[in-house]
């Protein structure tokens, strides 16, 4: 029998990698996306243009806000499996619009997990959610499923909620409900106001002579930086695993921002060295004395999380779950997107 997955969030880079891996695994999609005033389908117009492909993908309008829609959705679709992954996902947007990121990513969560026990699907439907490495904030590296959980932001906040109201739905309905506690991953298809694509198109636009300088912020800070491609496979296998659980997925290496801008630039064959400090720290090419790169204190978070470091232990274990890309490939692929769709 063709399974049925629902993806919130499929216009998004997660949920449009998933999209692609689930197809073709011979899955149907049911795609929950919001109604926008502008295009906002770019990263599925793929599926929509292949007719082979319409038949499998149903897309639905739908709001992680509106819970008679979530209700409406699930009870006319009756999923094998959902992949919560809309969220409003910018940890530094989510100092700006708390209420608006806990409503969509606390309580979004919770409506979908409501309406499986409503429905009564508990049975019938299992359930991912879209965890992630900020709900650790500054604390032990490398973290782990043990690490205790110290979030620095409303985003790993309303994260927080979401995790354990996933744990409590588990616990108290069996559901089969797992967090996947990701760590940051990226590809040619990451929304660009995330440090890596910002860096990457820029440098780009740097090679076509189409910008001269760009600003960033906290260049110190230590992200463990990973491919979506591999890790919306990572989902697919906790929904199939025997028991639900929670998993850390990481590569276990962490870079800063600086090292990304390094090797991003390394790519079109200029040598970085940096200058100077704090706000006025500068990002020149090292032959040309030319600046770069300049920090912006615009981009500074009121609470910053430094280092994120994975431990994927557990994954690979019990999932057989591995990284396939290392950083070098990642701003590798990324570049040779941004190079070419910018030119
Ligand atoms: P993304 O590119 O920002 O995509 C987010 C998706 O959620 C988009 O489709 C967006 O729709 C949709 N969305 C936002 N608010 C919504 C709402 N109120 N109702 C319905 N849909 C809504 O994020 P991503 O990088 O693919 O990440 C996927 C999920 O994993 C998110 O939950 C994120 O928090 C989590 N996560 C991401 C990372 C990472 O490094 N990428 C790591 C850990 C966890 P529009 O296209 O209309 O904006
Ligand atoms: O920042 C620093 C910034 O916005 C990474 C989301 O997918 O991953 C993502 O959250 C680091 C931070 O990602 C700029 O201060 C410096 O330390 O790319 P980011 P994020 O905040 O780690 C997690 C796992 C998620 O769950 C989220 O959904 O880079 N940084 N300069 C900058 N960051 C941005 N955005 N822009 C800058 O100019």
């Amino acid at each position: 029998m063709t399974k049925k997955a629902l993806i919130t969030g499929i216009t998004g880079q997660d949920g449009s990698h998933l999209c692609d891996f689930l197809m073709e695994k011979g899955y149907k999609i049911i795609g929950l996306k919001r109604r926008s005033s502008s295009f906002n389908t770019k990263r599925i117009d793929h599926i929509y243009n292949d007719i082979s492909q319409t038949k499998n993908f149903i897309p639905y309008y739908g709001d992680l806000t509106d819970s008679s829609n979530i209700l409406r959705v699930i009870q006319s679709t009756q999923p094998d499996e959902i992949y919560n992954l809309a969220a409003q996902s910018h940890v530094h947007t989510s100092f700006e619009i708390p209420e608006y990121s806990a409503n969509a990513d606390a309580l979004g969560t919770l409506r979908i997990l409501e309406a499986i026990r409503v429905l009564k699907l508990q049975k019938k439907t299992k359930f991912y959610q879209a965890s992630t490495s900020e709900i650790f904030g500054n604390t032990e590296i490398p973290q782990s499923e043990k690490t205790p959980f110290r979030p620095r932001s409303p985003y790993a906040i309303a994260k927080l909620y979401a995790y354990w109201t996933t744990v409590n739905y588990r616990e108290a309905y069996k559901i089969f409900a797992v967090n996947g506690i990701l760590f940051n991953h990226e590809g040619p298809r990451r929304g660009e106001t995330f440090v890596s694509r910002k860096v990457t198109r820029a440098v780009a636009e740097i090679y076509h002579k189409k910008r001269k300088f760009f600003t960033l912020g906290n260049l110190n800070a230590k992200r463990d930086w990973g491919s979506a491609k591999d890790y919306v496979r990572s989902m697919w296998l906790m929904l199939k695993a025997k028991k639900p659980s929670d998993y850390v997925i990481a590569t276990g290496k962490s870079y800063t921002v600086k090292k990304f801008v390094e090797e991003a630039f390394k790519y079109i064959g200029v040598k970085i060295s940096w200058k100077g400090k704090g706000i006025n720290e500068v990002g020149i090419d090292k032959k040309t004395g030319h600046i770069y790169v300049k920090v912006d204190p615009k981009y500074f978070r009121p609470t910053e999380v430094f280092e994120l470091r994975g431990d994927a232990s557990k994954a690979k274990k019990e999932l057989k779950w591995k990284p396939s890309t290392n950083f070098k490939e990642l701003v590798a692929e990324m570049m040779e997107h941004d190079l070419n769709e910018i030119k």
